[in-house]
């Protein structure tokens, strides 16, 4: 057998063993920023079956571009407990009551935290739509397409992954609450706007406002800002980290109720 025809086996035959069990998960997490790696880490160590959906081929979501394309990013004391989890250093600025890490670096050890917690992340994938369930509604799972399909103009089916729980990590634009509030009006709720920069308020208020949204769907991140209209705060993370650690909380909490299919 010719290595060419070796190596389109030895991808076929991996990627569509992962693909059967993406069929069905505990938690699918769409967008591997701060937000939905943190997220991911810390289900997957808790024993939940986790699937993080990327639309781009690389990770870390705002964290590369540091502050205004200078490679540092901003965290403060609440963080350092997440911080040395994912072991990810960082220097102290006792002067100015904040901590500094590079941005390369956080991006890297928060994917190598959720990966080798067991959390599976899938780059180039975008989630274009929900799976939904009536009377009650629930968002049951997410619609996949390969983000390279709405980049060409083609129009192709996408496929589906069933979860007990979705979350959108998707950041500013929170992109699945905007899909299901606007073709689900019975879900019954609004995304609005973020609102401008007041970064103690946006710290705060997008880890306030980080929880379920309605029966299978939750939000983490800059999405929770759209969401409760929450203040934009620039480049410093704490916030995206302990909202990602707190939607895991909730999630072990729900879904454990209920039994993992882990
Ligand atoms: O934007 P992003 O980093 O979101 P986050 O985790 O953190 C926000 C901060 O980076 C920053 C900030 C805080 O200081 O203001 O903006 O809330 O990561 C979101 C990821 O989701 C992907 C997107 O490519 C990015 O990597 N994404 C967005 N929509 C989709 C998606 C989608 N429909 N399907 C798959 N991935």
């Amino acid at each position: 057998m010719s290595l060419e025809s070796r190596i389109t086996r030895a991808v076929w035959r991996a990627a569509s063993e992962d693909w059967e069990r993406f069929a069905e998960v505990d938690v699918a997490i769409v967008g591997a920023g701060p937000a939905g790696l943190t997220a991911a880490k810390y289900a997957a160590q808790g024993g939940l079956r986790v699937l993080v959906l990327e639309r781009r081929l690389s990770f870390g979501g705002g964290i590369g571009g540091g502050g205004m394309l200078l490679h540092k990013v901003v965290l403060d004391s609440r963080a350092e407990p997440v911080l040395r989890d994912f072991g990810v250093r960082y220097k102290a600025l006792p002067d100015l009551g904040l901590y500094v890490a590079d941005a390369a670096e956080l991006l890297a050890k928060l994917a190598v935290g959720a990966i080798e917690a067991g959390a599976k992340v899938v780059l180039g994938v975008t989630v274009e739509d929900v799976i939904v369930r009536e009377n009650p509604f629930r968002v049951a799972g997410v619609v996949v397409q390969w983000s390279a399909v709405p980049l060409a103009g083609l129009h192709v089916d996408p496929l589906f992954v069933e979860a007990r729980a979705v979350v959108d990590a998707t950041g500013h634009d929170a992109e699945v609450l905007r899909i299901v509030e606007k073709k689900n009006p019975e879900a019954g709720f609004k995304v609005a706007v973020e609102r401008s920069a007041w970064a103690e308020a946006g710290e705060a208020g997008v880890v306030e406002g980080t929880g379920k949204v309605v029966e299978g769907l939750y939000v983490a991140g800059m999405a929770v800002a759209a969401l409760h209209r929450v203040h934009r705060m620039g480049p410093i993370f704490s916030g995206m980290l302990l909202s990602g650690k707190k939607v895991a909380e909730l999630l072990m909490e729900d879904l454990k109720r209920a039994g993992s299919k882990g």
